[in-house]
């Protein structure tokens, strides 16, 4: 680490100092909640370059950070402790457990009156102000309570090293503390958490190279059954977890995997740990490149008058899909239709696989819209656009967020299906009332234009092609109609495969 100390430099506040370390590793705009104990180190954000977004509540707010998180490598989420940190704390494990890198700092109340046990409000009233940082010990990858000025630059530094390194979500706890911590180093050596930020694996660039038959799983996208048959499998982060591999089916015989991490590798059963993959890949490189592989589609019109199917919906939307869009794809049939989408290049995919806690991908599109924003200011060019595929009862959960993407004026298409929880139904019949709800849109912003559009047929959906939606620019809600037992095959199978595995009938 660096030292703090600069001959000419003012002393900086504790949230300034770590709001400006958070501005250097890229983070334009926080996430949060205000609330006691947080609103005065609010007051640090603007000064330092950044700014809050405004979420209507924790849960959204976590789910933003994530989403933010996955686009620029790096967040900040601000909220109070006991009921703002609790609120969010599901987003928070979503990021632990897909490896999102939130910095989550939370204003707790000073060192004295947590020492003296004082029954404070937003606590549980015994006092014991240690609940909170065991409940946050077990969900981040480090953890700062700064009460000494001394220390702080130290401990901040490390918390967003490991944040950055172990890619997975870390907590910053701000306990009132006062004092300056001395000037504000800009020279600290952040280098290698940079190297970290820019170093993301491109696992597509050897695809290219190799023309290798290649497989992306749910998490990343795609669909394998080829691999049981092959000498040689490449993996790059795998995750084999039930929902990732079709229930475990795609798992084949470790003696003929390479598995590549972010920083170490596995050959059958032997490890390499502390490598660079990138760098290594590099090496690896051939210099023909061959002609990628490109799926067909065909699929003729569709009926006019026909209802929009799961079957086909989502090849057909793949031609709606532009060069570096994100599509985000909701928990239920979306996540699982959504693997039948032909990504155009340098798109980019976000759902869940692990976590799958539904009405994240709405309150991760906020984020994300965000981040795409900070990236065309910060680059000076336009970004792709920002899509969601949700699904009605996933929305339910975190509509709020509707209102922070008209509050920041985002830029977002989403388009939600069926009446109520279809996933859901083909697991164990459940009938709930659909309701969507839309609303705090503004209607006199001709720079910012809304549309609210409902698809019953396929003659309907084409309509969708217009201009504002294929640009991108505005707010465009398109509620694609479908039958409420229709579920993509996919989902359908892994369904089966989970009821035959909790009823013990398979292993
Ligand atoms: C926080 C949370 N609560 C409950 C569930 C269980 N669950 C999984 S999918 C689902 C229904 C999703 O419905 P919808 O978004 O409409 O998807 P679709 O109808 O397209 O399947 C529910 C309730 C969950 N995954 N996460
Ligand atoms: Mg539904």
């Amino acid at each position: 680490m660096g030292s703090i100390g600069s001959p000419n430099g003012d002393q900086v506040d504790l949230a300034e100092y770590l709001f400006r370390r958070l501005y250097q590793l890229g983070v334009r705009s926080v996430q949060g909640v205000p609330g006691d104990y947080n609103l005065v180190s609010l007051d640090y954000i603007k000064p330092a370059g950044l700014y809050l977004a405004g979420n209507a509540n924790e849960l959204n707010a976590g789910y933003a950070a994530d989403g933010y998180a996955r686009v620029k490598g790096i967040s900040a989420l601000v909220t109070l402790f006991g009921v703002g940190e609790l609120s969010a704390l599901n987003a928070i494990g979503g990021a632990f457990a897909e490896k999102a890198p939130v910095v989550h700092i939370i204003g707790t109340p000073p060192t004295h009156a947590q020492n003296l046990g004082l029954n404070l409000h937003h606590s549980f009233g015994d006092g014991d102000f240690k609940r909170f940082v065991r409940v946050y010990r077990e969900s981040t990858c480090a953890q700062a309570n700064l009460v000494d000025p001394g220390t702080a630059p130290a401990e901040i530094y490390e918390v967003l090293r490991q944040c950055l390194k172990l890619s997975r979500p870390a907590k910053v706890s701000l306990l009132g503390l006062k004092g300056k911590l001395g000037p504000f180093d800009p020279g600290m050596d952040f280098r290698i958490m940079h190297g970290v930020i820019v170093d993301i694996l491109k696992p597509d660039e050897l695809i290219r190279a190799t023309g290798y038959p290649t497989y992306v799983t749910p998490f990343g996208k795609g669909a394998m059954n080829w691999v049981n048959s092959c000498d040689l499998v490449i993996r790059f982060g795998p995750l084999d977890i039930d929902t990732n591999t079709y229930g475990f089916t795609t798992l084949t015989d470790r003696k003929v995997i390479i598995d590549i991490h972010r920083y170490s590798i596995s050959i059958g059963r032997g490890l390499r740990q502390d490598l660079n993959t990138k760098d290594l890949l590099r090496t690896l490189l051939p210099c023909s490149i061959h002609p990628l592989f490109t799926p067909s589609s065909p699929l003729q019109a569709p009926i006019q008058s026909a209802p929009i199917d799961q079957a086909t919906f989502w090849t057909r939307m793949s031609k709606f899909l532009r060069p570096s869009d994100i599509i985000l794809t909701e928990t239920g049939t979306s996540s699982s239709g959504g693997q039948d989408l032909i990504l155009p290049p340098q798109a980019t995919m976000i759902n869940s696989a692990l976590w799958l806690s539904i009405g994240y991908t709405l309150g991760a599109t906020v984020g994300v819209a965000l981040a795409q924003k900070d990236l065309a200011l910060q680059n000076n060019q336009p970004t792709g656009r920002t899509n969601l595929f949700d699904g009605d009862g996933s929305f339910q959960m975190t509509t709020r967020s509707i209102s922070v993407i008209f509050g920041n004026r985002l830029n977002v298409i989403f388009l939600i299906n069926n009446n109520g929880y279809t996933i859901e139904r083909h697991i164990h019949a459940v009938e709930l009332p659909g309701r969507t709800r839309f609303f705090g849109a503004p209607t006199d912003d001709p720079s910012y234009p809304v549309l609210a559009y409902r698809a019953t047929n396929w003659g309907e959906l084409l309509l969708m092609d217009t201009v504002q939606v294929k640009a991108g620019k505005g707010f465009s809600l398109v509620e694609v109609v479908m039958g409420q037992d229709d579920a993509p095959a996919s989902l359908e199978r892994l369904v089966r495969m989970a009821a035959e595995r909790n009823e013990g009938l398979i292993k």
